[in-house]
Formats: structure tokens, sequence, C-alpha cells
């Protein structure tokens, strides 16, 4: 398991049409714009294979990479976008249900959150219902180029706090100098093992 070799597989809307070969599969949860994309390229060493938004809020649809020829990544669409309407946080609410509802090989959740922000609402929200069925989650916090050592270590300390989980559960990352990433796909590969 190298999770080097990596193909897009699909970007799908409805439930019907997600592949049903039983591969384990690797989620990633986040609100828009937090980094899910530019993550999963990391993860890879690849540029371009996740496509990373110039406006934020656009993934709507649940993007499927095969992953070794043994694994999918799938790439959540984004939550907690002002701009979008009822109509489309429904959609989006419906489609994700459905989505954990259908699939029994869920091996764990990476949820990515904003380090300049922390945890909000939004992110408890998801927290709780994804949790419900599947509780292996990893949680990400990304972009954290932008923050300096003290304010990494309180985004840290407040995030463990809140979620009351192991301090190993939780990684700062950062997609630009690749901080935290080994320790991300170190956790995936004991997740895939599981
Ligand atoms: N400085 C910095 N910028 C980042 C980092 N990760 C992502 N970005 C930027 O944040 C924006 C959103 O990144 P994406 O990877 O597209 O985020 P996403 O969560 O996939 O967004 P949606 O698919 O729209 O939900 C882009 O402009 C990225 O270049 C990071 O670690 N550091
Ligand atoms: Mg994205």
């Amino acid at each position: 398991m190298e999770l080097s070799n990596a193909v897009f597989i699909g970007s799908f809307y409805q439930i019907e049409q997600l592949p049903l070969d039983g591969f384990p599969q690797i989620v990633f949860a986040g609100r828009s714009n937090v980094g899910k994309s530019s993550l999963i390229n990391r993860i890879l060493n690849r540029k371009n294979l996740a496509h990373v938004a110039k406006t934020p809020g656009k993934t709507r649809a649940l993007n499927f990479y095969e992953i070794d020829r043994r694994c999918y990544f799938v790439d959540l669409p984004g939550y907690g976008f002002a701009r979008v309407s009822k109509q489309e946080q429904l959609a989006w609410r419906n489609l994700i249900d459905l989505y954990i509802e259908h699939t029994k090989t869920i091996k764990g959740v990476i949820h990515v959150i904003d380090s300049r922000r922390g945890l909000t609402a939004d992110d408890l929200e998801l927290i709780n219902y994804i949790r419900a069925p599947y509780s292996r989650f990893f949680w990400v916090l990304s972009k954290s180029d932008k923050l300096s050592n003290q304010e990494k270590k309180n985004v840290y300390t407040d995030t463990l706090d809140r979620l009351n989980c192991s301090p190993k559960d939780i990684v700062l990352f950062s997609a630009v100098d690749g901080a935290g990433v080994n320790d991300i796909r170190k956790k995936i590969i004991e997740m895939l093992r599981k």
C-alpha cells in the first residue's frame, strides 16, 4: 500500500451511479474551501488530480479516486458555504445521507478543519451525523502555513479539548509546505488495515 497510483474515477451526483466493487473507502469531509482537494493532491503527490477550487463551494458531487487498485478516496462536497441556497443544502444532505447509508466499506473519515477558524458549528454537526455509524475519525487542521507557532499550539489544544479525542487523532497540515502529510498517510494506511 503506497498511496501512489491514483486514478480519478468520476464525479457522482446520484447513489445509483456509485461503483459497486466493494473497495474500502476513505472519506474526506469538511467545509467548503478548507482544502480537501489540496490535501488529497498532497497525500498522493499529485499537482492537479483533485480539482482545487478557484471559486469556493463548487464541488457538488462525490468525487471518487481509485488508489493502488485497492481502495477509494472519496472527496465529499464541502458544506457550510453561506451563498448556497436552502434547496442546495438539502440536496447536499440527502446525497451524503444516502452515501453513508449505502456504503458499508467506509474505513475512516478524514475531517478537514480550517486551522485559522478552528471547529465551527457546521463541523460539529457533520461529526454528529457521520459519527454514529462510522466512528473512526481523523482530524486535519489545514492551512497551518498561515499560522504562527503559538497559534498552531492554541488551535491544536482547543480542538483536542473540544473533540475529546486522542492527541494522535489530530494533525496540523499544510498543502503548501507539506507539514503533517506523512502522519496523515500513516493514519490512512492504518485505517485501511483494520
Ligand atoms: N495557504 C494555503 N492555502 C491552501 C492550503 N490548502 C488549500 N489552500 C487554498 O484554499 C483554496 C481551497 O482549496 P481546495 O483544496 O479547493 O478546498 P476544498 O475544500 O476542496 O474546496 P471545495 O471543493 O470547494 O469544498 C484554494 O485557493 C487553495 O489553493 C494550504 O495548506 N495553505
Ligand atoms: Mg474540493
